[in-house]
Order: C-alpha cells, then structure tokens, then sequence
C-alpha cells in the first residue's frame, strides 16, 4: 500500500511538473509577424499603395470569438472596417482598413488574442505611420507648419532648436547611476529618444544587456507599446518611432537589464501635445 502510494505520488508530482514546465515553456499565443511590420514608415510619396490590411500571425491559433484588432488614427478614432478575420491554419487574425481615412498619420494597433491552445490571452499595441504629399495633411516631422509657439515650458521641457521641442530627465537612482533621457522633438509622431546612463564618477555603465522602453496612455486605451533602445556607444542608447501616437497623459517605463545585477526600473509620466 505505501509502495502503491508513493508510485502514484511521484507519477502525480511528475505529471504535475511536466504541465507546470509545460506552461512556462511556450510563450502563448505571441506575434510572430505583422502587417505593416510595428514602426513601419508607409511612404505614399514612393508610390507605395497605403496599407489596406493590418494582419498579425501568432504562434498559437488565436479563437475568432475572444479576438481582436482596433486599428485608430492619431485622433483615436476607429479607421478599420470592423470585419475581423481568424484563418486558423496560418495562426493570423488580419482586419481591413477605410482606405477613405487613411490619410497621413500616426495609426496605433491595438490587438488582443485568445489562445485555442491553452486559453491564454495576450495583447498588445504597436504603431506605423503613413506619410506622403499628396493632400497637405502631412505628419512628417521635417513640416515646420505644424508647429506653434511655445507651448508653456516646464521643469524638464526645453527648447531643442527653432522647429521643435525637447523633453529631458535626469534621475540619479539609489545606486549612484545617472540616467538622463531625451525625447526630441517632444509632440506626437516619430520622435528619437536618448537614453544615457553613467556613474555619478563619470564613467558609463558597461554591463547593460538591454534597454527597453514601455508607453501606455491609459486615458485612450493604448499600450503597453514596448520597444528595445539601440546601443550607439558604451553606456548611451538610441531608438527612434512613433510610440506617442497620440496627444495627452503617457505612463514611460524605462528597464535597463544589466548582466550580474538587478534591472533598473524608472517609471514616470508624461503630457504630449500635437505635434
Ligand atoms: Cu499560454
């Protein structure tokens, strides 16, 4: 009886890890390609069709009732035509979009996905861009006539030069480690973000794995959009997209992962005016 008792004990413990493992191994129903591709620049200038699709192929097959695609203009305004398809052989939900509304402009992707393998969800938000001349609503960032006078400065604005504004902070974190991050220009719309991080002795952190970047704008529903920062020289990192894709109040989470010690984490908010 004890014998019997502990074989099916450890068959049970075993299968029970097996299933634990199991979950933690595979990621999920999570994306493994996108249309437009997440930061894509659509240039309709180059004679490129503007996107008439947003398709994403998971690594799951996604469940049509529990899926989603919201594709919305820079004003939040829904520019997709609500007709969600799931093919369930390529794993993909794709959804077409109002070729009447896809002027110029920063469009964010909102998806949510329920898993038929395992019944988890997963979401997420990415960004692309439409650019061209055609009608005079440009959004590119080399138009100055969308800019106005000086917005009220703040604390950590400042003016970058005559076209546009920038956004810079300095946190100096428990350790000893100055961060300073930029933002230029500080409006809606493709922006480059700097991020440096050095010792307060002056030398650069050099055991960084990883930089990312997280945007959330609760208030309108968007995000987490994360990105990875490229690294331009020891201690400074680079990324550049359209992640505030919208005017209003964004949450930012800077996570630098370091090898051999604890990811630094800074989390703080932003306001974005129209660009
Ligand atoms: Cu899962």
């Amino acid at each position: 009886m004890y014998l019997l008792f502990s074989t099916i004990t450890v068959v049970t413990l075993f299968l029970l890890g097996s299933m634990l493992l199991g979950l933690n191994a595979h990621g999920h129903a999570s994306p493994i390609s996108y249309i437009p591709k997440p930061n894509e620049v659509i240039n309709l200038g180059n004679g490129n069709p503007p996107p008439n699709t947003v398709a994403i192929t998971f690594t799951e097959t996604p469940e049509p009732r529990a899926s989603s695609i919201n594709v919305v203009n820079s004003n939040n305004e829904r520019i997709d035509n609500d007709d969600l398809k799931v093919s369930e052989a390529d794993k993909s939900i794709s959804i077409s979009l109002d070729q009447a509304k896809l002027i110029p402009g920063i469009y964010t992707a909102d998806w949510l996905v329920l898993s038929t393998d395992d019944g988890h969800i997963t979401k997420g938000t990415y960004v692309f861009t439409v650019e061209g001349e055609s009608n005079g609503l440009s959004n590119s960032p080399n138009q100055s006539d969308g800019l106005m006078q000086s917005p009220q400065l703040s604390g950590s604005q400042q003016s970058a030069n005559d076209n546009t504004w920038g956004y810079s902070k300095n946190i100096t974190t428990d350790e000893g480690i100055d961060l300073k991050f930029e933002i230029n220009p500080y409006v809606t719309g493709q922006n480059t973000f700097n991020l440096s991080a050095f010792y307060t002795n002056g030398s650069a952190v050099e055991n960084i794995r990883n930089v990312f970047l997280e945007f959330n704008n609760p208030s309108k529903d968007l995000g987490p959009i994360v990105d990875t920062m490229n690294k331009t020289s020891v201690g400074n990192y680079s990324s550049t997209g359209a992640f505030l894709s919208q005017t209003g109040s964004w949450e930012v989470k800077i996570t630098v992962q370091r090898i051999g010690e604890y990811d630094i984490n800074q989390e703080f908010d932003l306001d974005i005016l129209d660009r």
